[in-house]
Order: C-alpha cells, then sequence, then structure tokens
C-alpha cells in the first residue's frame, strides 16, 4: 500500500532528520521533495500546492515543543498537514436514530461495490446489527446472485429485488423498508448497479432511488488504483447525487496513493474504510493520522511526537500523583480526573492492568460513561469552593441543593460522593502507597 510514496516521503523524513536547524536552503529543499513525491504520486495539483503552501506557513510559525529538534518539529508538521488532507479526525459511519440505517453503496462498474457491501456487513455484523442485503443492480442477473452469495456465506438475508417489482419504484421501496423493520433488521445495506462512466441515466436512478430510501449514508465506493479518474468520478457522484463517506478499494495495489491523498480535499467528504483485499475480512477502518504515519514511515518518531504533545498532561499528572500520596486530594482534582478519563483512560483503569492492585479492580468496574461524566461535572460545578475542598460538609440539604442546581437526581449526587469517598479511602490505605512506591 503506498508503497512508492512511502518510499519517497520516508527519504524527506531521512534528510530532515540529518539536519540539525532547519534553514531556508533545507526548508526550501525539503519542500521540493515533498513536492515531486506527491506529484509523482499523482496527487491532485491543488491540492499539492495548498499543502505546501502551508507548510510552508506553519514552518514559519512553528510553536516550539521542548524535546523536538527543529527537524522534527517540521516532520510534525508534515504528518499533521498530511493527516488533515486524509480528513483529519476520525470520522465514524452514522447510523439513524430510529432503526433501519439504510446505507446506499454508490459508484462506477468494477470499483467493489458489491464485495464492499459484503465486507461492510460482515463489519457490521461484528458491531452487534442485523444487517439486510438488497441489491438493485437489476440489469445483470449475475449482479443479484454474487450479492445473494455473499449474503450466504455471511448466514445474512438477503432480499430479492425485481425488474417487475421497481417498475413502480416507490411503491417496491416503501415495501422493502417495510420488510426491512418487520424482519427486525436494523440496518439496510443497498448495493447498486454502475456503469464504465458516469452517465445520465444512472445518475437518474441513483438519485430516486436515494430520494425515495432516504439513506443515513451514501457511501461512494472508489477504486483507488485508477487514482485520479476516482477522484473524478467521487466528485461528479457528490456534485449529482450526493454522497456523506467514501470508501477507497484495492488499496492492496496502489502503489501511488494519489486517489486517497486527493479524494478528501475534493469532494469535502470522509474516507471510512479502505478495502485492502479481495476477500471478506480485507476492509479496515480509516484512520487519517496512522495512515499518514505509516505513509512517512514514522514509527519510530510517533512516539516522541506523543510525548512532548503529552507533556502538558504529565505535568499535570505528576501534580496529581503528588497530592494522591499526601492525600490532598478532593472534589476539584476528582473532576480533573474525569475530565482526564476520556483521554487517558481512568486512572483506575491504568491501576487495574498494574500487578498487585486487586483492591482497585473494583473501583476500575465503578468506570463511568461519557453521559455520566457529564452528569458528574455538572454536579461538582454546583458545588461552592467550600464545598469541593471539604466534601464532609455536604449534608442532606447542601445535597438536595447541589441536585437542583445541576439539574440531576439527589441519588445521583449521593453516588458520586460515594465513589469519590471509596477513592478517597482507598488512597489512604497503605496499599495504595506501596503501589506508587513501586511505581517509583
Ligand atoms: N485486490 C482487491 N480487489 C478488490 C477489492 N475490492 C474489490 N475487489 C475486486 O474488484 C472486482 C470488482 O468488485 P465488485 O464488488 O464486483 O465491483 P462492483 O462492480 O462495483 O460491484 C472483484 O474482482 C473484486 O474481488 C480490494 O479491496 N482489493
Ligand atoms: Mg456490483
Amino acid at each position: 500500500m503506498f508503497d512508492q510514496l512511502s518510499e519517497r516521503l520516508q527519504k524527506v523524513v531521512k534528510y530532515l532528520k540529518g539536519e540539525v536547524q532547519v534553514t531556508e536552503k533545507n526548508m526550501a529543499e525539503a519542500l521540493r521533495m515533498l513536492r515531486m513525491a506527491f506529484l509523482e504520486a499523482d496527487v491532485n495539483y491543488k491540492v499539492v500546492k495548498d499543502f505546501e503552501a502551508r507548510i510552508k506557513e506553519k514552518a514559519l510559525h512553528r510553536e516550539v515543543l521542548e524535546s523536538l529538534t527543529p527537524a522534527q518539529q517540521v516532520i510534525k508538521i508534515v504528518r499533521d498537514e498530511m493527516t488533515e488532507i486524509l480528513g483529519g479526525t476520525d470520522k465514524p459511519l452514522q447510523f439513524a436514530p430510529a432503526p433501519p440505517s439504510i446505507f446506499m453503496m454508490v459508484g462506477l462498474q468494477g470499483s467493489g461495490k458489491t464485495t464492499t457491501t459484503g465486507k461492510l456487513a460482515r463489519w457490521a455484523l461484528s458491531k452487534g446489527r442485523h444487517p439486510l442485503l438488497v441489491s438493485f443492480d437489476l440489469k445483470r442477473p449475475a449482479a443479484q446472485d454474487q450479492l445473494r452469495s455473499i449474503a450466504g456465506a455471511l448466514r445474512l438475508p438477503f432480499y430479492a429485488m425485481t425488474a417487475e417489482k421497481m417498475a413502480r419504484p416507490e411503491e417496491a421501496l416503501r415495501e422493502l423498508i417495510r420488510e426491512t423493520k418487520d424482519r427486525g433488521h436494523d440496518l439496510l445495506l443497498v448495493d447498486t448497479a454502475g456503469r464504465l462512466h458516469v452517465d445520465d441515466e444512472l445518475m437518474d436512478e441513483l438519485k430516486l432511488v436515494k430520494t425515495i430510501l432516504d439513506p443515513i449514508e451514501t457511501i461512494y465506493v472508489g477504486d483507488a488504483m485508477t487514482g485520479q479518474d476516482a477522484v473524478k468520478s467521487a466528485q461528479a457522484f457528490a456534485e449529482r447525487i450526493g454522497i456523506s463517506s467514501i470508501i477507497l478499494t484495492k488499496l492492496d495495489g496502489d502503489a501511488r496513493g494519489g486517489a486517497a491523498l486527493s479524494v478528501v480535499m475534493v469532494t469535502g467528504r470522509p474516507i471510512k474504510f479502505v478495502g485492502v483485499g479481495e476477500k471478506p475480512d480485507q476492509l479496515e477502518v480509516f484512520h487519517p493520522d496512522r495512515m499518514a504515519s505509516r505513509i512517512l514511515g514514522l514509527g519510530d518518531m510517533l512516539g516522541l511526537i506523543e510525548k512532548a504533545e503529552d507533556a502538558a498532561d504529565l505535568k499535570e499528572a505528576e501534580e496529581m500523583a503528588r497530592k494522591l500520596r499526601k492525600a490532598e486530594f478532593n472534589l476539584d482534582d476528582f473532576r480533573k480526573q474525569l475530565g482526564q478519563l476520556k483521554k487517558m483512560g481512568s486512572l483506575s483503569g491504568l491501576l487495574s492492568h498494574l500487578p498487585g492492585t486487586g483492591p482497585f479492580k473494583k473501583l476500575a468496574a465503578a468506570d463511568v460513561d461519557d453521559g455520566k461524566l457529564l452528569h458528574f461535572e455538572a454536579i461538582i460545578g454546583s458545588m461552592t469552593a467550600a464545598e469541593r475542598d471539604n466534601p464532609r460538609i455536604i449534608d442532606g440539604s447542601r445535597r438536595r441543593r447541589i441536585a437542583a442546581g445541576s439539574g440531576r437526581p439527589v441519588h445521583e449526587v449521593n453516588q458520586l460522593l460515594k465513589q469519590f469517598q471509596e477513592m478517597q479511602r482507598m488512597m489512604k490505605g497503605g496499599a495504595f502507597k506501596k503501589m506508587l512506591g513501586r511505581m517509583g
């Protein structure tokens, strides 16, 4: 995957690593190398130009991260920009609030729609969904059989759509949705016909189906090996039908990477999965940041970059550890802890992975989910500074006031205080101090 591009970009990384200082001269050389690598990878020209401009700008005004050399900082900028090009943060597929969720697959013929429909069904199954598969490719009889046999291999039901039914498309599609619900499916995966090129007849047909089905996801499936052609057709589908997500297939055979590096910027839609082979399990969730690091061959530097980014968090964690040792831990600290739960996993979760922390396992099990986290924050937010500092003064009437102030029931206030006390009690206990000692 992206071997050729990766090789070229890793040369740039190596070049920069060899430089102690970032000068105008070596920066220009690095940018030249980057530009060449991208153009040779068949990346959209405009994307390359924007990318170069942003790297230049950021390198000039780079924030100084201690523990990274100037050259490493430039590498980090390149990585961050590549991540942006690939879509930035992870954007998972959407599911409808009221089932069934409908995913409609669109794309040119041979792009991998039918295969990917099967792969996606398998993935959804592993996430506890109950998909139903249907194919709207009615002209080629083989298309129905292909999806039917994919469904069979997954032991999933297949809905047989026919040209006769589709003579009255509105009725046919309503019946399909009714069937989906009646059979208890929460996900309908709709495979569609493709053409060798974008044509009006197909676009009109797909538009009609989309209007009636009103899918929560319209997924463009593109063959990465066709490079900029896949990008152009993605753009056409985006403009004429409207797409919400992209899946690129055949990345296993794509050494250049031009489609992946252009399609998000050109269409404004995220890549959510990539196909890396013909087999049903050869579908990978797409993570822009990991992909950027992989292409740049930054396995070794990744830890370093993360460490630099985490430096601030680290300082805070050290402060927390000091408080824990002295058992000065109050509700303000507890709140900070809650805030970091999401980011780095909870303290208790962390403890549960260490040897000799049996007594803390219970606390780990009591971890709060995201919704509760918000409620707890609201509750602590309704306390006075004195209450946060010394929760022992929170008596019955204070509990009722806090509950009213935060819009949460009293029992939840009690629950929070109990959880806090439990944590405090454990920290004061000998086992915890011994363990902190072992951790250094
Ligand atoms: N190597 C590889 N082949 C793939 C991938 N996805 C699909 N294919 C192959 O591409 C061909 C066309 O796939 P198909 O699903 O029939 O495309 P459709 O016409 O869009 O429905 C088939 O031979 C698939 O096995 C992939 O990720 N990697
Ligand atoms: Mg097909």
